[in-house]
């Protein structure tokens, strides 16, 4: 089951001796999972300490969100949405990373000290995003993905999920490497959820080591997310409701951390903590990365 994963040296990606947890901060008033809820500064702030003081080691902050059918906020509203919340976790001595698909806003969130770009869209949505990393020492998230939220059940059609996945995610890499981003400074994200009903997401969770021929390390978020909620199904077929699926997500984080992951994406930080620690320890030196201290840092 295990694979090279776990053997993987991140040199130009923030990493510990185990998989990362990264903390998300939507501040929107619309996300499926904590929308409305970090939509003021203060409040998003305060959630990403929280985040981090329960063991999250990198805040992802948001500004557009990507639940199903989700109309996009302007360019504008999604840079005052995200850049001061950056600004203000930065300075507390946060890794920050931006989700976001828009170059205009992944500049700024550089500008303002983000780490990590994370796009949804693998450079899709905005090809000019991939040079504005490139221009910058900043690593980049490329996350599977096919058309934006409101159309993309439309397109959530495979015949081979995993094999199709990883060839897509390959151009992605393709366009991030042709785009000036170095190899050591890129990360893969199968986007469970995005353009995938919920058998598809566990028939990819089950290929998952087919993305190994890529050698980049991977980013897995499925957190909150619906196919969970089919899974908890009650008798008469009702989804769990989204707050009510964290149990299953710190399972998830558990079997994702034996697999050797470079880090998980979730809302709640405390039990995934746990669960990643439980994963590093159960494997023990095969987690190791080269030069690890055991703190996040540039290695
Ligand atoms: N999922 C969401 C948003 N951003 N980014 C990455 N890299 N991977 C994901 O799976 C992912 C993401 C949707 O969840 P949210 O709206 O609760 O943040």
């Amino acid at each position: 089951m295990l694979t090279r994963l776990t053997e993987r040296h991140v040199r130009g990606l923030p990493v510990l001796d185990q998989p990362l947890l990264m903390g998300v901060v939507n501040v929107t008033p619309d996300s499926f999972s904590d929308g409305g809820r970090y939509v003021e500064v203060d409040a998003a702030v305060t959630h990403g300490l929280q985040l981090l003081a329960d063991g999250a080691d990198l805040l992802d902050i948001g500004g557009e969100s990507t639940r199903p059918g989700a109309t996009r906020p302007l360019v504008a509203e999604e840079l005052a949405r995200v850049v001061p919340v950056i600004t203000e976790l930065v300075a507390a001595g946060a890794i920050v990373s931006v989700d976001t698909m828009r170059a205009e806003v992944a500049a700024a969130a550089i500008a303002a000290g983000a780490a990590i770009v994370n796009d949804v869209s693998g450079g899709l949505a905005d090809p000019g995003i991939l040079p504005v990393v490139g221009d910058s020492d900043t690593a980049y998230v490329a996350m599977h993905w096919r058309a934006h939220s409101t159309v993309m059940a439309q397109h959530a059609t495979y015949e081979d999920i995993a094999a199709e996945v990883t060839a897509e995610l390959a151009g992605r890499v393709d366009a991030a490497l042709a785009a000036g981003i170095a190899p050591d400074r890129i990360a893969i994200d199968p986007g469970l959820g995005f353009a995938k009903t919920a058998d598809h997401n566990w028939e990819l969770l089950r290929g998952l080591a087919a993305l190994d021929v890529l050698g980049m390390p991977v980013l897995l978020g499925s957190s909150r997310k619906s196919f969970l909620g089919v899974l908890l199904a009650d008798g008469d077929g009702v989804p769990r409701p989204v707050d009510d699926r964290e149990d299953a997500n710190t399972a998830l984080t558990a079997l994702a951390g034996l697999l050797g992951v470079w880090a998980v994406r979730v809302h709640e930080a405390r039990a995934s903590a746990d669960a990643l620690r439980v994963a590093a320890r159960w494997m023990g030196s095969e987690f190791g990365v080269s030069g690890a201290t055991g703190k996040v840092g540039q290695a």
